[in-house]
């Protein structure tokens, strides 16, 4: 039977659940298609004069890497002219990116990490991009699109997903009815569905964290771990498995496919002083592993729950298995009371 592709997957989708303004479904497939392009960048390597860095650090204050600053541009170009965006925001820009007055506007915003992991790429390990959609605030109809206008909560967004670019390509999304995976295919050029309804498995024993930030924990974090690298003798009466990819797309999608728990916690020591982004790593990623059964919280609570103060906003992030993460938040509490 012939699969399924993206654009029938999001027609039928908008008729199934009325979840998909024909606007949203044509962002969607205009992202795709970038990624697309994107994925034949990363697959060339050294042939394609994509790897390395440049000699210029984002707002991140990270060195960016060659690939950053293309696939950055293939997505403001892919996205500019459609006219169903108000305004793009990304890791790799300092402030938001307005729609040229050449184009039309549309009613939605598109905030994305155009490569993430991109420490991976000149070690060919699997790297990705990460979007959310936002609908943008009635008011940008009749005026310039301001940073205020994204700063909305994660429960805002209507759409959410990522692509890796690794031994296959994959595009996994959500528009809020359930997590649907696609596969490039590269002899016709299109994204097939290959999973639908994804359900994240529970109760399984493998975590997620760089180990050697231990000494930046918290002591409800610190003890966590501890617990489950002591495994079936200690307190939590299994033995876990660790992977650790430092590509969050990678490790993400290894707990939506198989479970365990993801965590890059906040450093209790420099007021919060956390890694991954809230607006385009943090929010979309919780968007689909809840879609998916899971849980995210920045430790404590909810990650969409968080009002954003700023586009570059970090937070902590401990995402999947519902037990795991509510176990991580008792730890947390508990700590935080016997220090008050
Ligand atoms: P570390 C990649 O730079 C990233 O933003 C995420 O993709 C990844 O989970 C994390 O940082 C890796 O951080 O400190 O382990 O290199």
């Amino acid at each position: 039977m012939a699969r399924t592709s993206l654009t029938r997957f999001l027609i039928e989708q908008q008729r199934l659940a009325n979840a998909l303004p024909a606007e949203l479904r044509l962002l969607i497939e205009t992202v795709a298609r970038a990624c697309k392009t994107i994925s034949h960048s990363v697959s060339k390597g050294a042939l394609g004069e994509v790897l390395g860095s440049l000699d210029s650090e984002n707002v991140q204050g990270e060195v960016q890497k060659k690939l950053d600053v293309i696939a950055n541009e293939l997505l403001l170009e892919a996205n500019e002219w459609g006219g169903h965006l108000a305004g793009m925001a990304s890791e790799e820009m300092d402030t938001l990116y307005r729609i040229p007055n050449r184009y039309p506007k549309g009613e939605y915003l598109l905030l994305f990490d155009p490569i993430d992991g991109s420490s991976n790429i000149d070690v060919d390990l699997s790297v990705g991009t990460i979007f959310s959609v936002l609908r943008a605030p009635e008011a940008v109809s009749g005026r310039d699109v301001t940073e205020e206008d994204f700063l909305q909560s994660g429960r805002h967004q209507v759409a959410a997903g990522y692509a890796i670019y690794g031994p296959q390509s994959l595009l996994v999304l959500t528009v809020g009815t359930g997590v649907h995976e696609f596969t490039l295919d590269r002899e016709i050029g299109s994204w097939v569905l290959t999973d639908s309804n994804m359900v994240m498995p529970q109760g399984k024993c493998e975590f997620a964290i760089n180990m050697s930030n231990r000494r930046q924990w918290s002591p409800g974090i610190a003890r966590y771990i501890d617990e489950r690298v002591e495994g079936a003798a200690g307190p939590c009466g299994r033995d876990f498995n660790m992977r650790w990819t430092a590509s969050m797309v990678a490790d993400v999608h290894r707990i939506l496919k198989r479970g365990g728990i993801f965590m890059y916690p906040a450093d209790h020591r420099h007021e919060n002083k956390a890694k991954l982004r809230l607006m385009y790593e943090a929010n979309p990623m919780s968007f689909l592993i809840e879609q998916a059964g899971g849980a995210a919280t920045d430790g404590f609570g909810p990650i969409m729950d968080i009002a954003p103060t700023g586009l570059h906003q970090r937070v902590g992030v401990v995402l999947g298995d519902c037990a795991e993460v509510a176990m991580v938040t008792a730890y947390g509490l508990e700590t935080s009371a016997q220090q008050d």
